[in-house]
């Protein structure tokens, strides 16, 4: 196998704040099929003229099968079932509380620090990488090193969608092999429930909140148990309108509505499904080539958590039907998708019983569209 002659970096912990809320597809749809109910009669007249679309109703066998969902844990429950209100329920925060965002890295990033023996001394950045950022500035990864009393270093936001937590750590990786940073925490505070449009009955399913955290370093300093060399990062983005948000800062200048669908998470799921798979499968060929590698080698692929039929054709594109379901774990029945943090989620859950030198793949793809990947040897 070839490897750069770069200084090795390792992972050497990972956590998950899972919210203690949990919605299932049953309390969903009907929550959502009373609102559609009473949008229908509301409307009806309109509806009758041809003004007006008729709200189709939603199914959690639908739901299931085409997507694996089940359930999703939520930062906030009140709100989203409240068929007059459609959207979780944030009480506003001052600005010398610690915000949402920033509470739920913190959650993340202690337990990764604990799995790898570090304190806030030992860390030098903080990457807070994610669907969205609560605010622009300040950035929310300098208030998370503040919180943790991380006092060197520097800490910055950045945002690739369903692919920010794979990104973040190619960031990572860069830092460290640079020298710009001894250790790196990369967390990926996902509390997406806020952009979810609960009056769309082809979205209203499909994600959950999470924080996911990473601790990366070179090797010569890890003293953690369970550690996973990088041998490589890869990366592909490619433009597409099929899944896009217009919420922005620029919506006050331009006077839109606020809640408008465009400005929530919308997408063509169908296209996306069909587009994207084939290009994250060969990404993840062209990666392992460029190691020597085939997919064969592959002891575990941690994929990104959107949909379990897209992640099955993925694996099938990689390695025709022969596939263990634990060599590819699926989270998302109690998880949904949760932007990026889904393959860091199924890395964390599912990476203990790895053996020395034992192959994984994390794989992420999403909007963008955006792939990223990083091909991991166990320690
Ligand atoms: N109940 C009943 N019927 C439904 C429902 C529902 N809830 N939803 C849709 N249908 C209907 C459709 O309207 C359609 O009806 P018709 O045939 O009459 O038009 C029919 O079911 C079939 O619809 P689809 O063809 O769309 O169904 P699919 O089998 O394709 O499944 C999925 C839809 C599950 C959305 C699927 O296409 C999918 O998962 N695609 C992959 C999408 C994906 O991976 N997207 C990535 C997004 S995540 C990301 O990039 C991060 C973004 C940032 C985070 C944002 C957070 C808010």
């Amino acid at each position: 196998m070839s490897t750069n002659s770069f200084p090795k970096i390792v992972i050497s912990g990972s956590g998950v704040w899972t919210p203690s809320n949990v919605i299932t597809n049953e309390e969903l749809v009907a929550s959502y099929n009373e609102y559609a109910a009473k949008f229908n009669s509301d409307h009806a007249a309109q509806i009758a003229e041809g003004k007006m679309a008729e709200k189709p109703f939603s199914s959690e066998r639908f739901i299931e099968k085409s997507s694996g969902i089940k359930a999703r844990y939520v930062y906030a429950k009140e709100g989203i079932l409240d068929i007059e209100r459609m959207r979780p329920k944030f009480p506003e925060r001052s600005e010398d509380e610690l915000s949402n965002q920033a509470e739920i890295a913190v959650y993340a990033a202690k337990e990764a620090m604990a799995a790898a023996g570090k304190t806030a001394s030992d860390i030098d950045a903080i990457i807070v990488s994610c669907a969205y950022t609560q605010r622009a500035y300040p950035a929310i990864a300098i208030e998370v090193q503040h919180a943790l009393g991380i006092e060197n270093g520097f800490g910055f936001d950045m945002q690739v969608a369903c692919s920010a937590a794979t990104f973040g750590l190619h960031r990572a990786y860069d830092a460290l092999v640079s020298g710009s940073a001894k250790c790196v925490l990369a967390i990926n505070p996902e509390l997406v429930t806020p952009q979810v449009n609960y009056c769309d009955r082809d979205t209203h399913f499909i994600f959950g909140d999470v924080s996911t955290a990473i601790i990366m370093e070179r090797q010569e300093t890890c003293t953690s148990p369970n550690s996973y060399e990088i041998l490589s990062t890869k990366a592909l983005t490619r433009f597409s309108n099929n899944i896009r948000s217009n919420f922005g800062h620029m919506s006050r200048a331009t006077d839109a509505e606020p809640y408008a669908w465009d400005k929530l998470f919308h997408q063509s799921g169908r296209k996306v499904f069909e587009e994207v798979s084939p290009v994250a499968a060969g990404l993840i060929n062209d990666h392992l080539a460029s190691l020597g590698l085939t997919p064969k080698n592959v002891k575990r692929f941690w994929l990104h958590q959107a949909n379990i039929n897209m992640n099955k054709m993925v694996i099938k594109q990689l390695l025709g039907e022969d596939v263990k379901d634990e060599d590819t774990p699926i989270i998302l029945d109690r998880y949904a998708n949760t932007a990026s943090a889904g393959s860091i989620i199924a890395f964390h859950l599912h990476n203990s019983d790895l053996k020395k030198d034992d192959i994984g793949v994390i794989c992420s793809f999403g909007a963008g569209y955006s792939v990223g990947s990083l091909v991991l040897r166990k320690r």
